[in-house]
């Protein structure tokens, strides 16, 4: 009789114990597979669902915006040019004033591409650059003297964007605001202690352990005229202080990017839907994918790396 009572004793706190850690297992794995529509100051997070396109579209509608595109596309990077600007041409901005600016050291290996109503590319030559850091590096520099010498009364909003890309569904006008960063799609549900920022406190992009907010990509950025170009002008003058350093950030750019994010805070806020990676994860919240880096083979398309 003690025997079977202990026993039972046994199965109650075993099972007692089984719901404790079921119960602690699953509210950690829902925080992270929990969808944030918020920051944490108040910045809206773009998902499907968190607007009406045909309401948010007849606002912007009413005035009269342009959206200057960026993109760069050196080296053997000019192959994915074509099935950038074609899916571009399907979801990006359609209705809307856009013009692109493509950067590239071959203007003859642009393809031809039908430009939708409203919408105008230019192509603009720069000089061959053999090393990642000087592209990388050179961007940013090359985006904050577009500002500065063009774009002044000719654009309201920007985006940055990489070309080993292709869209796949809607980017409007649901995208635009003052400062807008993208999660990028690797650590969106990872708690911030993973996250790949710059830990060295010689670099300019240093975030110590217990900050940041999100880590963001760098292959899609944007904002009004004036908030892009503070961004590019900032990171270019911490690049190059990194530089004189002998110094590069983990992830060049992306650090330089994040740090400048952790002091500005974007005022909205887009999903990894906004950029998706061909990578095997569970995509859990993600119900479109819009935006996504197509594969590439690095060794095939970097030049000495
Ligand atoms: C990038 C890395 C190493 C060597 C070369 C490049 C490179 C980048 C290039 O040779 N040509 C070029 O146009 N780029 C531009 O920089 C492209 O717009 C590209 O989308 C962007 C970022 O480089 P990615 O796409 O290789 O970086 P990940 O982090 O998306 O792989
Ligand atoms: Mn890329």
């Amino acid at each position: 009789m003690r025997l079977r009572q202990s026993f039972h004793f046994f199965l109650f706190g075993m099972f007692v114990g089984l719901s404790l850690s079921g119960l602690i297992f699953f509210g950690y794995t829902s925080s992270w597979f929990s969808r944030t529509d918020v920051t944490p100051w108040l910045a809206p997070v773009v998902w499907e669902g968190t607007f009406d396109s045909n309401l948010i579209d007849s606002i912007y509608k009413q005035q009269n915006i342009t959206i200057a595109t960026t993109v760069f596309a050196l080296g053997k990077y000019t192959r994915f040019i074509k099935d950038f600007l074609e899916s571009a041409e399907e979801h990006y901005f359609v209705g809307f004033r856009v013009h692109y600016y493509l950067f590239t050291d071959q203007p003859e290996a642009v393809p031809e591409v039908k430009m939708g109503k409203n919408h105008h590319l230019t192509v603009r030559s720069v000089p061959s650059m053999d090393r990642w850091q000087d592209i990388s590096m050179g961007r940013m520099e090359i985006l904050e003297t577009l500002m500065e010498n063009e774009l002044a009364n000719k654009a309201d909003y920007i985006f940055c964007l990489d070309v080993d890309t292709k869209f796949y569904g809607r980017w409007g006008v649901e995208t635009l605001g003052r400062l807008v960063g993208v999660l990028h799609p690797w650590f969106f549900n990872y708690p911030r202690y993973l996250f790949t920022y710059e830990r060295r406190q010689e670099s300019q992009a240093f975030i110590p352990a217990g900050e940041g907010d999100y880590y963001y990509t760098a292959a899609a950025f944007g904002g009004s005229l004036a908030d892009v170009h503070h961004l590019t002008k900032t990171c270019r003058k911490q690049l190059n202080i990194d530089a004189a350093n002998s110094i590069e950030a983990i992830w060049h750019e992306e650090s330089h990017l994040n740090k400048y994010f952790l002091n500005k805070k974007p005022s909205k806020v887009l999903s990894p839907e906004y950029l998706w990676r061909d990578i095997n994860m569970s995509v859990g919240q993600v119900k479109i994918i819009r935006f996504s880096h197509v594969a590439k083979n690095n060794a095939e398309v970097r030049p000495n790396v």
